[in-house]
């Protein structure tokens, strides 16, 4: 029995979490059922989320769940793929996951509109006056962790440039294949097209987000792997 702990659907995504949603891609793509359960990152080996449970054996991170999925499974995502290929996939993988998510991470929850639009309703459930504390120290805890990172010491402007010059890379190692690296999808289209639909996600009035959609290449992929993996929430995909 597997179960992927995520933190369940939220601003028109299958999870708010681009490492959520490369989880469930990866498990997908590996043909593996699995059930979902709501992640605490309290409780998560790691503190984030999300981690497996399989046969009661944990594994944290999305990076380790699919390592685990290619060691007990036997599933090699990237079978087909050149040696210059897998250097490309990791390194966009990483741009994805070091880099663009955090300039995404600061236009959702530190720009008070797009916080109050969306990540100010993962608190709903807290109590008041209790709410407006918890939301001001995780909002404080997660500033910190941008500091941290690094892109924290930059202006909004600077971030977003970088953001967006991430989302670029990511149109131009695309091109007009369907995936990524080719004509079938491999383990970075997981990671990748998680971040895509993260930075296309409506919900925030973000200036990723109109860079994204001037990027017609990356609008088309996030469909077309939304409607494959996602069909729940899948816009019509225009005929190609
Ligand atoms: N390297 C991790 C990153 C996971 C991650 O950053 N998860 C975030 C959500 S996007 C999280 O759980 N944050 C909760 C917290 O920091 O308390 C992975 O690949 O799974």
């Amino acid at each position: 029995m597997r179960t992927l702990y995520v933190f369940g659907p939220k601003f028109g995504l299958p999870d708010p979490s681009p490492f959520c949603m490369k989880a469930m891609v990866l498990l997908k793509m590996a043909g593996l059922d699995y059930e979902e359960d709501v992640c605490d990152p309290r409780k998560a080996p790691k503190k984030k989320g999300p981690y497996l449970s399989d046969d009661g054996e944990l594994v944290a991170d999305s990076t380790f769940i699919r390592w685990h999925i290619e060691k007990k499974y036997g599933h090699d995502f990237d079978a087909g793929l050149t040696d210059e290929q897998k250097g490309i996939s990791w390194a966009v993988e990483k741009l994805c996951e070091d880099n663009i998510y955090w300039a995404v991470m600061h236009e959702r929850w530190i720009v008070d509109e797009n916080f109050r639009a969306g990540p100010i309703r993962f608190f709903d459930a807290i109590p008041n006056p209790m709410r407006p504390l918890v939301v001001a120290m995780v909002r404080r805890q997660l500033k910190r962790n941008i500091w941290g990172q690094g892109f924290g010491r930059h202006s909004r402007a600077e971030i977003v440039k970088l953001g967006n010059r991430g989302l670029e890379a990511i149109s131009q190692v695309l091109g007009d294949k369907p995936y990524l690296l080719g004509n079938e999808a491999a383990s970075v289209d997981a990671s990748a097209f998680a971040t895509v639909a993260g930075a296309l996600s409506e919900t925030f009035d973000t200036r990723i987000l109109e860079h994204a959609k001037s990027l017609p290449n990356l609008v088309a992929y996030r469909d077309r792997c939304m409607a494959r993996w996602f069909p729940k929430y899948a816009r019509p995909v225009a005929a190609e």
